[in-house]
């Protein structure tokens, strides 16, 4: 059964975005113990001059692998993109300042969305995610510089602070939504601002789709992965969590050999 209103879905549908409030009340003191284990045991030292960022990440402890089987964040995302949608990775960071606005993808077909958790709470000018709604239609704004705001100060002669754009002023335990295609950033974070994500997406159906699916996935080689899931992730897998892994497994076959370029010609992995 859905949990999500037809309003909220037609919301999602038409702005690209949809925030739950306090949607993970219950369970953010988990979760938040959990994202700091990662980077624990990962011993990783954030310097807090520039973001880390380590993929995937839920994959990486038990516990945040169930993220994927949680009731209620199931649900949504079948609701979102149907019952049989992929998972498709994320990762987990503590950001450092400010975010420029940029989408995350230039799909043309397809439906592909980021769910965002935000660990810390977060004001407009302290480092909420900011978006211009609407602007994951690409058509809709062809012809005009919406979707290149990053070049705001070229553009239109003003800074990232003051494009409009919605704030998402969030409180720990509320799960952000957005459409890949959607304009967002952020200003005056601070150097340990915590978040992590979950990318899923529609099963792709036409040749089209598993195309732009087989670029999404190739992508992750700038992270040095040879696979898009931990081994704990696929091992602890139910078969409901498996119906989510199963076309991005039968389709990451080229991960390993892109992943060892990717490792000859960069220093580190990518930071996001
Ligand atoms: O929170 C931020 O600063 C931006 C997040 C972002 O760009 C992303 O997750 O794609």
């Amino acid at each position: 059964m859905s949990v999500l209103t037809d309003g909220q879905k037609r919301f999602f549908e038409d702005f690209g975005y949809l925030v739950l409030k306090q949607f993970l009340a219950d369970e953010i003191g988990w979760i938040t113990e959990e994202f700091e284990a990662v980077f624990r045991d990962r011993k990783t030292m954030h310097v807090g001059t520039q973001r880390s960022c380590i993929v995937p990440f839920i994959d990486q402890r038990e516990k945040l692998c169930t993220l994927l089987d949680h009731p209620g964040i199931h649900q949504v995302l079948c609701d979102l993109l149907g019952d049989d949608f992929n998972y498709l990775a994320g990762d987990g960071n503590f950001y450092t300042g400010d975010t420029g606005w940029h989408p995350d993808g230039e799909h043309e077909r397809g439906l592909y969305l980021k769910a965002a958790f935000y660990l810390d709470p977060l004001t407009r000018d302290t480092g909420a995610l900011r978006v211009i709604p609407g602007t994951h239609r690409k058509q809709a704004f062809e012809g005009t510089r919406v979707r290149k705001a990053g070049g705001c100060k070229q553009h239109w002669g003003i800074e990232q602070k003051d494009v409009p754009c919605v704030a998402l002023e969030s409180t720990p335990g509320d799960l952000v939504f957005f459409n890949h295609n959607l304009m967002h950033s952020s200003v005056g974070g601070s150097a340990r601002r915590r978040m992590f994500t979950m990318n899923c997406g529609r099963r792709a159906r036409t040749p089209e789709e598993i195309a732009d699916l087989e670029a999404y996935v190739a992508g992750h080689s700038r992270f040095w992965i040879d696979s898009s899931f931990s081994d704990l992730m696929k091992r602890t897998a139910s078969p409901q969590r498996m119906k989510h892994l199963e076309q991005v497994l039968a389709h990451e076959s080229a991960l390993p050999e892109l992943s060892a370029k990717a490792r000859r010609e960069a220093l580190e992995p990518a930071r996001g």
